[in-house]
């Protein structure tokens, strides 16, 4: 059961944030909006949600899953591999500190929490741009010591891993074709998206409601086949800036 949920408003400059897109830039009153829809859905999702101020300087900081991985132990702060984050992290840190033990990953270790994903009490790690060896297997040693186990997973295509794959019941997975056979995912009945449909993947399962992108019909009607409740949101102007879902929010 999620009960909190850590979010960041985007400030005004979020344009200026990293991008591979090429949708051009995000429409901020759009982007607000659309933040607004998707904290009222956590809430409605039975979440208390702690809503941050933007932060000056760090246009990507509203993607604030990457600046932390809060386990049911620990809040593991992240170094992220995009510099430009570097400093999201302390206000993270500070946000998470009365809810959990802090831990940091060390240079030379990046990591970025949208690599990280949490199947009950394994970690699914994914080697990517953002999250290198020595990140993982710093963060997998602090997990560890909480009787955790983990693996790491090259991402290949996409930002981070949780671009592509995310869990979407107890034992089922979303995931791009290109993980779909990855022996990681071999214990889990796994739904495949189609190619076009790409984005969807970043799909989140809070409290048994799927929050989903707008616009993906034939994953919808996929994970329909679950009969969990979904929400579909309209990520447009994150979207543009690699960013969905998973990407909004700091779940535990
Ligand atoms: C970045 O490139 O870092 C941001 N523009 C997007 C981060 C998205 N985060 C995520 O998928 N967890």
């Amino acid at each position: 059961m999620v009960t909190r949920a850590i979010v960041r408003r985007p400030g005004k400059q979020m344009a200026a944030g990293l991008t591979t897109a090429t949708a051009g830039p995000p429409d901020y009153p759009k982007a607000a909006a659309q933040f607004d829809a998707y904290v009222h859905a956590l809430a409605d999702c039975g979440v208390s949600v702690s809503v941050l101020d933007p932060l000056e300087g760090y246009p990507d900081a509203h993607f604030v899953e990457d600046a932390a991985v809060v386990t049911p132990d620990l809040a593991v702060i992240t170094h992220p591999g995009a510099a430009t984050r570097r400093g999201e992290t302390p206000s993270i840190a500070a946000a998470l500190k009365p809810f959990r033990k802090t831990v940091w990953i060390e240079p030379p270790g990046t990591l970025e929490g949208g690599d990280v994903l949490m199947l009950d009490g394994h970690f699914l790690i994914g080697l990517s741009a953002r999250t290198n060896s020595a990140g993982a297997a710093q963060f997998g040693d602090a997990i560890t010591a909480y009787g955790c186990t983990w693996e790491a997973v090259p991402v290949g295509a996409g930002l981070h891993f949780k671009s592509s794959v995310n869990q979407v019941g107890p034992t089922t997975v979303l995931t791009t074709p290109a993980l779909a056979d990855h022996p990681a995912l071999a214990r889990f009945d796994r739904i495949v998206v189609a190619p076009q449909e790409s984005y969807a993947a970043n799909t989140l399962l809070v409290n048994g409601r799927l929050m989903m992108p707008v616009g993906y019909s034939d994953t919808r009607r996929k994970l329909r086949a679950l009969g969990r409740p979904i929400i579909e949101l309209d990520t447009s102007e994150f979207r543009k800036m690699d960013g969905g879902l998973t990407c909004l929010s700091l779940r535990f």
